[in-house]
């Protein structure tokens, strides 16, 4: 729909869960966009409101706390902090980031249980659930572990089974046995409360797939596939203790399903800071609903919010859902149980200062059509190539000979000729360019939009020469920085939503107080005479060794990722005693060792053996240096019959442990024994 005819934009992100921090994916998938998009409102003087907060209850929470023998508060306000500061720092500029824990909310969300129970817009069924009789309580889907029923792994959670990736439900868990007592867990009958989207498919699905079909195709395509399955009921109640109590009366112990009780938070943020007038932005018809969201979202604010909305009667519908794909992490997808992820808090702390630098390579690699991927090479080369070489590149040139030239003030130009004229019609166009895009939410276009401005800045110099011409016609030179200072504060207005540190930092350098959208792509931002500050550099280049740090780290977790998951080969049929006392090992001292002429992978020892020494050629030089195994104490099969390897005779075999990734370590003694020893 047109936006003009709208008279404000409510823009929410999704709440993260207050379970753990905050990082790229995150901040790629939801939060960057939906806060360029306001920072770009804000810009065109439009009134809107951005709200977000803290998801707290749910029962990955309460799993935290049992890990941690905390309780669940706890877990949650630590997270909220790390989460709010870490949106702070990265200037992701919400109006309200409130809490699903606060007074407000909790009242606000119980209303709204009570306006839909009341109505009856809920039904309620009673169900077999798995409770567990030691711990006296009914237990969630993740409390619960067992066999797979597909793939036969062990661990398999009660919605999941992470091994094979198929969707469950406890009951069909073998085995199943309750994480909270190890106890097998008991069915039990159980009465919860049921929004029946089946009765709001009729109105649900025209609406998205007639009245809203300039919704992304990722999140249309979720959506029919919802309405192709047909709606079904979903409990919005769950027998739980942490979470909003359930205001009805027998619903002791029973709390409100998560899913619930979180859009309702993006309600009570809005009610928080404006206790007087939350109306006019939920309930006003001329109020715009953007709800900015990752993917495994969509079903939840396309389809289950939207009805719990209709249902209660008095609010508006969201008029766009732009939903994101994931981002990866140097193509494996980001994992906060396997720590596969670039944590906010520890980027800002290897890379101060650089938030700038994340926001930009995140937006040029969003995931807005299908996943994408991060990474650190690709993070280096577009600091290098992009901010630093095109955008940085362009403001220091022209900034640097401005104070060379005229100490800093901007000149009068001249006369324009067909080369002027010609870049300004190129920079004019920008502004609608830009905007149209971020309208559209194609905010990767938008900023490469915005980056051309840098890009004909270049090329104008470039063309222009001032260094040049400045000993031939120093009159020409003042057109072109007069020119040139104009596209820089130009930039600096067109990156405003997109990086908002440099912007500033930019127009301080310019002494510009202000950036004014409507005047992008006018050619007297800065007027003659205007004296400038003091150029510093905007961007600076990230060293190779910087980058190679991070895929260090990274290559370190997946190596101890590979470790913890690496099960044993299965043990070989048994054998007889007789046939081990058959096998001869000894130890030997290493006496000399070398590399085989022509081989990679080969190595010929010396091993003192207590009798008349030994040659013996092992496989491991790809493993080892040489000289770090001479004097080594070293276990050998003694009684192996001797085989040519490489025109030399090896008499014996020597032993190493092969490694989960393949990497061969030797087998020594724990303390120095005679040689030839033997080893049983
Ligand atoms: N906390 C899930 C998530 O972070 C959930 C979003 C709630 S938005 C109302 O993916
Ligand atoms: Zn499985």
């Amino acid at each position: 729909m047109d936006n003009k005819q709208f008279a404000r934009t409510l823009v929410t992100a999704a709440l993260p869960y207050a379970n753990g921090g905050v990082h790229i994916g995150h901040l790629a998938g939801v939060y960057v966009p939906a806060d360029i998009y306001v920072r770009y409102l804000r810009l065109k003087k439009r009134e809107v409101l951005f709200i977000c907060g803290s998801d707290e209850h749910g029962v990955p929470v309460t799993i935290r706390a049992r890990q941690e023998g905390s309780t669940p508060q706890q877990v949650v306000d630590r997270y909220n902090k790390i989460i709010a500061d870490s949106f702070r720092d990265f200037g992701i500029s919400f109006d309200n980031y409130g809490r699903t824990t606060s007074a407000v909310h909790r009242q606000t969300a119980s209303d709204f249980f009570r306006t839909l129970y009341d109505k009856g817009e809920f039904v309620e069924k009673e169900s077999e659930q798995y409770y567990d009789e030691q711990a006296n309580t009914f237990l969630a889907d993740r409390y619960i572990t067992g066999e797979c029923p597909h793939c036969h792994a062990e661990g398999a959670y009660g919605d999941q089974c992470e091994k094979c990736g198929s969707a469950l439900s406890p009951t069909e868990l073998i085995n199943p046995k309750s994480k909270l007592s190890g106890a097998q867990p008991v069915l039990r009958k159980t009465k919860h409360w049921y929004l029946p989207l089946d009765r709001h498919q009729q109105w649900l699905e025209p609406w998205i797939t007639r009245q809203h079909t300039e919704w992304r195709s990722n999140v249309m395509g979720q959506c029919k596939s919802w309405f192709d399955m047909g709606l079904q009921p979903r409990a919005v109640s769950r027998d739980l203790e942490w979470g909003i109590p359930v205001p009805v009366e027998g619903a002791e112990g029973k709390v409100l399903y998560v899913w619930f009780d979180a859009p309702i938070g993006y309600i009570s943020n809005t009610k928080e800071i404006l206790p007087d007038t939350w109306e006019t932005w939920w309930k006003d018809p001329s109020t715009r609903l953007i709800h900015f969201i990752g993917k495994d979202n969509i079903v939840f604010h396309c389809i289950v919010f939207p009805a719990m909305l209709k249902a209660e009667g008095s609010y508006i519908l969201p008029d766009n859902v732009p939903a994101n794909e994931f981002l990866n992490l140097e193509d494996d997808k980001i994992s906060t149980s396997r720590n596969w992820a670039v944590w906010l808090d520890e980027y800002l702390r290897d890379f101060p200062g650089k938030q700038d630098v994340l926001r930009y390579v995140l937006t040029a690699n969003a995931p807005e059509t299908k996943d994408n991927n991060f990474t650190w090479k690709d993070f280096q080369a577009r600091n290098n190539n992009e901010l630093v070489a095109v955008y940085g590149n362009f403001v220091n040139r022209a900034l640097q000979l401005t104070k060379k030239y005229y100490d800093g003030v901007v000149p009068a130009p001249g006369e324009l000729t067909p080369q002027d004229r010609e870049t300004i019609s190129e920079f004019q166009n920008v502004k609608a360019g830009v905007e149209k895009l971020l309208e559209d939410f194609r905010f990767r276009d938008a900023q490469k939009e915005a980056m051309n401005l840098a890009r004909i800045g270049n090329k104008y110099l470039a063309d222009a020469e001032p260094w040049k011409v400045i000993k031939t016609d120093p009159e020409r030179v003042k057109t072109v920085l007069y020119l040139s200072l104009q596209l820089v504060a130009n930039l600096a207005t067109a990156f405003e939503p997109f990086l908002p540190f440099s912007s500033q930092k930019l127009r301080a350098m310019l002494h510009m107080p202000e950036a004014e959208w409507d005047r992008l792509g006018s050619t007297d931002l800065l007027p003659v005479g205007h004296q400038l500050g003091e150029p510093e550099l905007l961007f600076d280049k990230i060293d190779d060794s910087v980058v190679e740090a991070q895929v260090q780290r990274l290559a370190d977790i997946k190596k101890a990722n590979l470790a913890a998951n690496h099960k044993a080969e299965p043990v070989l049929p048994n054998i007889p005693f007789e046939q081990f006392e058959q096998l001869d090992v000894r130890v030997g001292t290493v006496l000399s060792c070398e590399k085989v002429k022509k081989s990679k992978k080969l190595l010929k020892f010396e091993i003192a053996d207590g009798l008349e020494n030994r040659t013996i050629v092992s496989g491991i030089a790809q493993h080892y240096q040489p000289e770090d195994l001479v004097g080594k104490q070293v276990c050998f099969v003694a009684n192996l019959a001797p085989r040519v390897i490489s025109g030399i005779e090896s008499q014996g075999m020597i032993l190493s442990a092969v490694n989960f990734d393949e990497t061969l370590s030797v087998v020594t003694v724990d303390r120095p024994v005679v040689p030839g020893s033997r080893v049983g």
